[in-house]
């Protein structure tokens, strides 16, 4: 399928894969690389990550139309509201983000996606699960969004890019 179904998904959003789990772990070692709108990149290492803030969410469920549902598990990673605070310039409003795995399966999130899980179960680029390391197996670094309980379309394993679009302006 498609993710233009999806409600979650900007329609100009397509996946690459059907809505199947990929049970190949690619190499890698959770190392990713950010674009921003200007055209630049910065390449990002799972030690980076583990020297921001750290942030736990309990109780996530990976649903599986296919295999059934796994979990809870306990995410321990980086917001991905606070990484973003980190590493954009200040004045720079974003209109989406599409967070990429090496395997071409990503999602996009809005403003809006922040916003509403800013608080208690925020979307995480999490590195560890369950008090352990996450492994490259079960995704380093995964993109875990708590809000999505129906499927797992957004948990995307093995990031490899997270790319920044820009809003039109912003005026001040
Ligand atoms: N990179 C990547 N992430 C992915 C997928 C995939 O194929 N590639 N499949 C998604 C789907 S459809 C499911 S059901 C879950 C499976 O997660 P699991 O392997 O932890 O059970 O991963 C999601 N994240
Ligand atoms: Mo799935």
């Amino acid at each position: 399928m498609t993710a233009a179904g999806h409600p979650h998904a900007d329609p100009g959003w397509v996946h690459h894969l059907p809505h199947e789990p990929n049970l190949v772990t690619p190499p890698g070692d959770g190392a990713f690389s950010l674009h921003l709108p200007d055209g630049s990149e910065q390449s990002f290492t799972v030690a980076d990550l583990q020297r921001m803030p750290a942030t736990g969410v309990p109780d996530c469920y990976i649903v599986s139309t296919g295999h059934g549902t796994s979990g809870p598990f306990h995410f321990v990673g980086v917001t991905l509201a606070e990484f973003l605070r980190r590493v954009l310039p200040e004045t720079l409003a974003w209109r989406h983000v599409d967070v990429v795995s090496v395997d071409g399966f990503g999602t996009r999130l809005l403003p809006d996606d922040l916003d509403l899980q800013a608080s208690l179960r925020p979307a995480l680029l999490a590195y560890a699960v369950d008090g352990a390391p996450l492994t490259r197996a079960r995704g380093l670094v995964r993109l875990i969004v708590p809000a999505e309980r129906d499927d797992a379309l957004r948990q995307v394993k093995w990031v490899s890019v997270i790319a920044v679009a820009a809003a039109e302006s912003k005026e001040t």
